[in-house]
């Protein structure tokens, strides 16, 4: 389970409120698939991502990283419940998707790279402590439902 301080909590929102989410979710997820090509094998209806400045410029990772993001800004809503948050979306990633879980912590470290850019110096290590812990934390939350 994640315990993050209130100290914590305040400090992870209040910089949630500084970055532009969407760009976010669509830079985070664009940068794992180009990390991790990998994972490019859940997105195959999502046409050209053959080098980095396709599947940066890729209108289909943008929307689905938007999405994907909405529902992590949501989590940090329910940072003392994120297993019973992320419950049916862990069903959903497991029963109809075939997402391997480790996927979700190789998107929380390309979420924590993405912070580090857009932050700078706000990013400071009390910051990354706490957003560490969000990204484990929403990992093992749409984990937790596998079976
Ligand atoms: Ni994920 C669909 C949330 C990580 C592969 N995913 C969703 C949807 C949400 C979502 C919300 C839309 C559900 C619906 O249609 O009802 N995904 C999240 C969150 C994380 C995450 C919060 C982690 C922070 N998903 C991942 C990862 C992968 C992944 C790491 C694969 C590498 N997700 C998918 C796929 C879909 C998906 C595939 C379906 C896409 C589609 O529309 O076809």
């Amino acid at each position: 389970m994640v315990h993050l301080t209130d100290a914590e909590k305040a400090l992870v929102i209040g910089l949630w409120g500084k970055v532009n989410a969407d760009e976010v979710g669509a830079e985070a997820l664009g940068r794992l698939l180009i990390v991790y090509p990998w994972t490019q094998r859940f997105f195959d209806s999502f046409g050209d991502l053959s080098t980095a400045s396709a599947v940066m410029s890729n209108d289909k990772v943008k929307a689905h990283g938007k999405k994907v993001i909405t529902s992590f800004s949501d989590g940090l809503k329910h940072l003392d419940n994120l297993k019973g948050t992320f419950a049916s979306l862990s069903e959903l990633h497991c029963d109809k998707l075939h997402v391997d879980p480790e996927n979700f912590k190789l998107l929380g470290n390309t979420i924590l790279v993405v912070l580090a850019r857009n932050l700078g110096k706000d990013f400071t290590p009390c910051a990354q402590a706490a957003f560490q812990k969000v990204v484990a934390g929403v990992a093992t939350a749409l984990a937790h439902k596998y079976h």
